[in-house]
C-alpha cells in the first residue's frame, strides 16, 4: 500500500468520523486530488479549517440552506488540506444559552446580525442565535426571537413596535410564534361603570397583520401560549406589532404596571406540507394525545386575575393521534377554571342569571363550541337547535340541555373529526341596569383535554 492510499483510508475514517459525531447533518465532498496530509485530531483540524473560511469562505455568498467551508490556505495547501470542500446543512441546534440557533459559518452568522453562541458540524458551523430587540426592524431569518428592548429587562413607557416577517424561502405557508415570555397590560374591567369596553385591550394590544387566518389582538399574561399565522399563496410577509399605553393599564390591576411590559418570542417558520403544518385556519395547534389549553390572559398564576378578552374567534385544534378515535375536555385542578358569560335568553328577553351549566341558545355572546359534544357521564348529548348547537357557556362546564342543569363541571367528550374547539366573544361585558342581570363569567378557561383511544370511544 502506498504512503498516500494510506493516507487516504485514515482520511475516511475521519470523514466518517465527522459525519458521525456532527449535530447538524455535515456532508463532505472531499476533493481527492488534495487529499494529503496527517490528521490526529480531527477535531482541531476541523477548527482550522473553519477558521480558514475567514479568509474566502462563504461570507460574499450567502446561502442560508447550505453552507460551504473552503480550504484556500495556498501555503498549507500541500500537508493539511485534508478538507477541501466542507458543507453542512444550516440544521437547528442549541446555543450556550438553550436558544435554538442555526448552524452558519461565523461570516455568515455574523451578515444576518446574529450572535455566535456555540459550535456546531464538529466545529465548521457556530450556533448562530438571531434575536431581534429593535422596534421596526424585518426578519427574513427562520427561528428569530423578536424581544421587547432591553429584554430581560422590562420595557417602559408608551410606544409603538412591530417587527416585519419575510419568508425565510418562497416554499413556507405557516408561522409559529411560540410566547416564551409574554405580559403586557390588562385588557378592560367589568364594572357598572364600564361594559362597552370591558375585556377589550385599551391600554396594550399585540396585533398581527397579513396572516390569512383570524389573528385576534390580545393583550394581559400570555407566556406559553402559542399562534399558528397562515400566510396564503404569493403572500411574503406579515408584520407583529405591540401598542404600549402610557398609563399602567386598568386601575385596581396589579398585574402588569408602567415600567413592567416584557415580551420574547419565538418565530419559527413552517415549510408547506411538513409534519409541523397546522390544518389551515387554526390559531393554536396541539400535537400529543393529552395536554392543557387556556384562553388568552389566563393567569396561570393567580388564576382569579384572569379575564377573557374581547372580539376573540378561533379554533384551537388537535392532531389525532394515531389509534385515537375521540377527544375529551375536562377544567384544570385551578379555580376559576371556567367562566364564560352567559348571553341573552331570546326566550325571557334577559340576560341569563344562572351560574350553572347552560342551555345553549343563551350562550350567544361569549362561548365555547364543540363539535358533536357529549356528556359522557350522564349522556347528554348537546342542544341540537340550528345555530346554537354544542356551545357550552356558564361557571360549571358541562353540555346540558336545560338551563343551570348542572352546577358541576362535567368530562364532556366527541368524536366529531377533526378534533377543535372553538372560541368565541362579543366585544363587551354587559351589567346590571334595572332588571337586566350581567353578564356573570369573564375569567375564560382553563381544560385539560385528553385523546380516547378508538376501543373506548367507538
Ligand atoms: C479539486 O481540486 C482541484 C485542484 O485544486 C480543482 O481544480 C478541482 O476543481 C477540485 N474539484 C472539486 C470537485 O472541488
Ligand atoms: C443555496 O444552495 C442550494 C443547494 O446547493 C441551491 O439550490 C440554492 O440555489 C442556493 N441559494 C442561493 C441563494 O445561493
Ligand atoms: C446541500 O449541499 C449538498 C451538496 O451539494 C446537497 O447534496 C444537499 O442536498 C444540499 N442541501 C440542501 C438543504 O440544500
Ligand atoms: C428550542 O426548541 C425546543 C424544541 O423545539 C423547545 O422545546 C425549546 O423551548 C426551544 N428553546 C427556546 C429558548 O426557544
Ligand atoms: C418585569 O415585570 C414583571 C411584572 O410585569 C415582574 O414580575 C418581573 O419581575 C419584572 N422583571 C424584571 C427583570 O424587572
Ligand atoms: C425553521 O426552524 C424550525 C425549528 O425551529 C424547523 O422545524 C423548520 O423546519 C425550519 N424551517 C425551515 C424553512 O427551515
Ligand atoms: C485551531 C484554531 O485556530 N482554532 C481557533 C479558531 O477560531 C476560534 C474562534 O475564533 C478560536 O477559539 C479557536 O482557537
Amino acid at each position: 500500500m502506498s504512503i498516500r492510499m494510506m493516507l487516504h483510508i485514515l482520511n475516511l475514517v475521519i470523514l466518517i468520523f465527522i459525519a458521525t459525531h456532527g449535530h447538524c447533518g455535515i456532508l463532505l465532498a472531499d476533493n481527492d486530488s488534495e487529499q494529503i496530509g496527517m490528521i490526529t485530531n480531527s477535531a482541531i483540524n476541523a477548527r482550522l479549517a473553519y477558521n480558514r473560511t475567514e479568509k474566502g469562505g462563504v461570507s460574499g455568498n450567502f446561502n442560508f440552506t447550505n453552507s460551504t467551508v473552503h480550504n484556500q490556505d495556498a501555503r498549507k495547501k500541500k500537508f493539511l488540506s485534508i478538507f477541501s470542500v466542507v458543507r453542512f446543512v444550516n440544521e437547528m441546534c442549541t446555543a450556550n444559552n438553550f436558544y435554538n440557533g442555526t448552524c452558519l459559518t461565523a461570516a455568515e452568522c455574523a451578515t444576518a446580525g446574529g450572535t455566535a453562541s456555540g459550535y456546531c458540524a464538529s466545529g465548521f458551523g457556530v450556533c448562530c442565535v438571531i434575536a431581534t430587540q429593535t422596534c421596526g426592524s424585518s426578519t427574513n431569518k427562520n427561528c428569530t426571537y423578536f424581544q421587547n428592548p432591553g429584554y430581560p429587562a422590562n420595557v417602559s413607557g408608551s410606544r409603538q413596535c412591530s417587527l416585519t416577517v419575510n419568508k425565510c424561502s418562497s416554499d413556507i405557508c405557516q408561522v409559529r410564534l411560540d410566547f416564551l415570555a409574554f405580559g403586557i397590560a390588562q385588557p378592560e374591567v367589568q364594572s357598572s361603570t364600564n361594559t362597552i369596553l370591558a375585556t377589550q385591550c385599551t391600554t396594550d394590544t399585540f396585533t398581527v397583520s397579513g396572516a390569512s387566518n383570524n389573528v385576534p389582538a390580545i393583550c394581559g399574561l400570555n407566556t406559553n401560549q402559542h399562534m399558528y399565522l397562515d400566510m396564503t399563496t404569493g403572500q411574503n410577509s406579515f408584520t407583529l406589532s405591540f401598542t404600549l399605553g402610557a398609563n399602567d393599564g386598568p386601575a385596581g390591576q396589579p398585574l402588569v404596571t408602567s415600567g413592567q411590559r416584557y415580551w420574547n418570542i419565538k418565530i419559527s417558520q413552517i415549510p408547506c406540507n411538513s409534519m409541523l403544518t397546522a390544518p389551515s385556519g387554526c390559531l393554536q395547534y396541539y400535537t400529543s394525545a393529552s395536554g392543557t389549553i387556556r384562553s388568552f390572559n389566563y393567569d396561570t398564576v393567580t388564576p382569579s386575575n384572569s379575564r377573557h378578552l374581547a372580539n376573540q374567534d378561533y379554533a384551537i385544534c388537535f392532531r389525532m393521534e394515531q389509534g385515537y378515535c375521540g377527544i375529551c375536555y375536562s377544567v384544570c385542578d385551578t379555580d376559576p377554571a371556567f367562566s364564560i358569560s352567559l348571553g341573552y335568553n331570546p326566550n325571557s328577553g334577559l340576560y341569563t342569571t344562572t351560574t350553572n351549566g347552560a342551555i345553549p341558545y343563551v350562550c350567544t355572546t361569549d362561548y365555547v363550541q364543540i363539535p358533536g359534544a357529549f356528556t359522557p357521564a350522564t349522556g347528554t348529548t348537546g342542544n341540537t337547535a340550528a345555530q346554537y348547537a354544542d356551545r357550552i357557556c356558564g361557571t360549571a362546564f358541562s353540555v346540558s340541555n336545560t338551563n343551570g342543569a348542572s352546577s358541576t363541571p362535567q368530562t364532556v367528550c366527541t368524536t366529531s373529526k377533526p378534533f377543535e374547539l372553538r372560541f368565541k366573544t362579543d366585544s363587551g361585558e354587559v351589567i346590571a341596569s334595572g332588571t337586566i342581570p350581567q353578564e356573570t363569567g369573564i375569567h375564560g378557561f382553563c381544560l385539560n383535554y385528553f385523546q380516547q383511544s378508538c376501543s373506548t370511544s367507538g
